[in-house]
């Protein structure tokens, strides 16, 4: 079977684009839930019940392992999804704190996600691990997934969002910055020019591809030489994400609407 992956929208794909470098033999489908997007301001509540809505439509599709290629899904909903399907592999993705703690010299690292990320519980006890080690600062973004949900990667609103928040982590010091959210990849090179070149910038999507393999090979499912496809679903308007999908993830096909 092939690999479900999900997120709010398009910042799943800078996962995916991770998953296909390091697992080039397996099948995908992705499922881009931007009818519903941002997670970042809706309830908990509300994100754990489409998550499982899409972990289901994925399931019944046959997916064989699930990715929450989202930051705030995966701390909203990842333990419910567990608790739900025992059996079948899934795998989340949360901010890279303890390689933050490990790069960082000034001893101050930042985290720049949703506020729902930042607000969850295992983002908590997440920070608390590794509180000896450096001290975290965060930074909630507000209108950020909104910009590159749309596809403004270079707008001057986007700008002035990103100034801001990275403007407040360099002001507490931090020199490794996090991208606590999957959308946020799509404009690294942004983030890297507003905060120069001696702040270290870390993304999850690497980790998470390895985090697969492994899993898939300690269940014995990864794919065998032959097998290779994509399939993108979305929940709500398609243009932009396929756009987005073609020009930066190198994904051309057609996105067909769902669930
Ligand atoms: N891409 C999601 C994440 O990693 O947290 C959240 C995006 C959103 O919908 N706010």
């Amino acid at each position: 079977g092939p690999i479900g992956v999900f997120d709010s929208g398009v910042g799943g794909l800078t996962v995916l684009r991770a998953l296909q470098a390091q697992l080039p033999h397996e099948r995908f489908i992705y499922v881009a839930d931007n009818g519903h997007a941002p997670y970042g301001d809706k309830s908990p509540e509300f994100i754990t019940e489409r998550s499982e809505k899409i972990a289901a439509f994925l399931q019944a599709e046959g997916a064989k392992a699930l990715v929450i290629a989202c930051n705030t899904a995966t701390a909203a909903a990842a333990q419910q999804l567990r608790t739900r399907w025992p059996a079948w592999p899934i795998i989340g993705i949360e901010p890279a704190v303890k390689p933050a703690t490990m790069l960082t010299k000034t001893g101050v690292v930042g985290i720049l996600a949703t506020t729902n990320t930042l607000a969850s519980e295992k983002f908590r006890q997440l920070v608390a691990r590794f509180a000896d080690n450096a001290k975290v600062v965060v930074q909630a973004c507000p209108g950020l997934v909104d910009e590159i949900e749309q596809g403004h990667f270079d707008s001057p609103r986007l700008q002035s969002l990103l100034t801001e928040y990275i403007g407040a982590l360099q002001a507490a010091q931090a020199d490794v910055i996090v991208l606590g959210c999957t959308h946020y990849p799509f404009v690294r090179k942004q983030i890297q020019a507003i905060a120069g070149s001696d702040v270290q910038i870390i993304e999850t999507g690497q980790a998470v591809a390895r985090e697969l393999r492994r899993r898939l090979n300690e269940e014995n499912i990864l794919a065998p030489q032959s097998s290779q496809g994509m399939k993108l679903y979305s929940t709500g308007k398609t243009v932009t994400l396929e756009r987005i999908a073609s020009q930066y993830c190198g994904l051309s096909q057609a996105i067909e609407r769902v669930i």
